[in-house]
């Protein structure tokens, strides 16, 4: 009996922090931005995986997002996906993303996205991973991105 009360307060405490992790503080604010919303792919060390997230931009003044930094990952692009001529390309900004003034831009699977190459660690299901984003004039922030499995169609996805 004492075991099984073990057991059962061992599997509340694990299951009770799994629950904690994608879901501690995954909106911020930062000067006049609201970012919110990131998660990830979860992928094996050696590839590359693609992260999501929103910028809103409650201030009067455009900025941009220039760079992103992670540990996790050799070196990270901002891509936009595109069709041209029925064909789906990936086309990296190299001049960053413009947020305007009073607007959100979304980074959504099919459009814009972070993407991560060749990641350093694994990516885990449930766990979150940090990444300093870098604005035109603002400076940097760190933002959490929720790992989500590989077949997860956005942030809401049960299939986390
Ligand atoms: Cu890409």
């Amino acid at each position: 009996m004492k075991h099984l009360v073990l057991i059962t307060l061992i599997n509340f405490v694990f299951t009770a922090s799994l629950y904690a992790e994608c879901n501690s503080e995954l909106e911020k604010t930062f000067e006049n931005l609201r970012i919110s919303h990131g998660w990830l792919r979860a992928m094996p060390e050696g590839v590359n995986s693609s992260g999501y997230l929103k910028i809103k931009n409650l201030g009067s003044k455009d900025t941009r997002l220039m760079s992103i930094k992670a540990d996790f990952a050799e070196k990270t692009n901002l891509h936009l996906m595109k069709e041209e001529y029925g064909v789906m390309k990936m086309i990296s900004m190299i001049d960053g993303v413009q947020i305007p003034a009073g607007s959100q831009i979304e980074f959504e699977p099919g459009g814009l996205h972070i993407m991560f190459i060749k990641l350093i660690k694994p990516l885990e299901v449930n766990k979150i991973k940090k990444a300093v984003l870098s604005f035109e004039n603002l400076g940097s922030t760190s933002v959490n991105f929720c790992i989500k499995k590989i077949t997860a169609k956005n942030y809401y996805s049960s299939d986390k």
